[in-house]
């Protein structure tokens, strides 16, 4: 039997409604790399949980399949979402699959291309906002409250459902939980369900490690940011939806929440990449805060088991990558150009 995705392997421990009816695009069972050259260096045995190999590119299938499920289950005929991006095509691609409409807000201009592109692909309705996250987020909130459409945001509980299925599959695969579980945060749905899987599994407890970025950190700096900015556009977020469990979860993990600079983001995303793994900005957060944290003595993660885990692919950002770099050099069609070129 081919793999079904996680409800059909982890059902048991996911609290749906009997309603619910599965749709699944095979989601989940993503690899947990291991990273021998970054963990020589750093001192750790470091694994990488590759997110971005979910269908859509992103951990948000997770929280996607058990959303949808649930609303088709309960006769919904059109979901929506407020998105950086990667919930919009998430939504869609689900949406698609099971026979809804789907309508997705982004902020103007601010969401990459490959997440725009997958969620037109998957034939959603895109409506560009004058707005942030936030703003679009309230406004979905509205209408989900006003209407019979259905909110399939990280506020509805059957996301954090199908998301905890990541630590149980990084429990499965490691025999028990890591000692430290490092990955970004944006409106705060997946380090809530990294936690709650955690603790539900009874497979042990890591130390969680939240990262956002500097210029959209309320959970560092305690308050809304009124205007959130990054290169991190995922998690260019000012007012996250579960900040409070975010922080309950770090605080009671004994781990904490910080924030990494956009230059140290990037250069995380090189790192990660140089080992063979492009993720992208924002999922590379986690890595420059374990790296941050390491270098000040503030973290010890040495001989542990520290899981980063990498929410997106690199290729959902792809501007990121060639906007920075000259194009690569042209040369005649001829042999001896190329040899002077390689230098053989
Ligand atoms: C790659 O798609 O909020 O802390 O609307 O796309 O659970 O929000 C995306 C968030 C991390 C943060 N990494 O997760 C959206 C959206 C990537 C992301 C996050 C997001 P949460």
């Amino acid at each position: 039997m081919t793999y079904q995705g996680l409800i059909h392997r982890y059902g048991q421990y996911l609290d749906l409604p009997a309603h619910t009816q599965i749709v699944s695009l095979n989601e989940g069972n993503t690899p947990l790399i291991p990273m021998p050259r970054l963990s020589r260096e750093l001192g750790c045995e470091l694994f990488i949980k590759f997110e971005g190999l979910n269908p859509t590119g992103s951990f948000k299938d997770r929280g996607m399949t058990a959303a949808i499920s649930e609303a088709v289950g309960r006769g919904a005929k059109t979901v929506i979402c407020a998105s950086t991006g990667n919930t919009a095509a998430s939504a869609a691609a689900y949406a698609a699959r099971a026979g809804l409409r789907s309508i997705v807000l982004i902020p103007e201009g601010k969401v990459a291309v490959g997440k725009l592109a997958g969620a037109i692909a998957y034939g959603a309705e895109v409506i560009q906002i004058q707005g942030s996250f936030d703003d679009a987020l309230s406004l979905v909130v509205e209408i989900t409250q006003k209407t019979p459409i259905a909110l399939v945001n990280s506020i509805n509980p059957y996301r954090i459902e199908g998301q905890k299925t990541s630590s149980f599959e990084i429990c499965d695969v490691l025999g028990s939980a890591p000692d430290w579980l490092c990955l970004p945060v944006g409106n705060a749905g997946n380090i809530t369900s990294y936690w709650a899987g955690f603790k539900q599994y009874q497979k042990g407890l890591p130390q969680i490690l939240g990262v956002q970025a500097e210029g959209a950190a309320p959970l560092v700096l305690g308050h809304p940011v009124e205007k959130p900015e990054t290169v991190a556009t995922a998690i260019r977020i000012g007012k996250p939806a579960r900040g409070e469990q975010a922080l309950e979860a770090a605080h009671e993990s004994n781990g904490r929440i910080i924030a990494a600079s956009d230059a140290k983001i990037l250069e995380a995303q090189h790192i990660l990449a140089s080992e063979g793994v492009w993720v992208e900005p924002a999922s590379a957060a986690g890595f420059a805060g374990l790296v941050a944290e390491t270098a000040k003595g503030t973290l010890d993660a040495k001989g542990k088991k520290v899981v980063v885990v990498c929410t997106g692919h690199g290729m959902k950002d792809p501007s990121i990558i060639t906007e920075s770099f000259e194009s690569p050099r042209v040369i005649p069609a001829n042999y001896q150009a190329l040899v002077d070129v390689v230098g053989a």
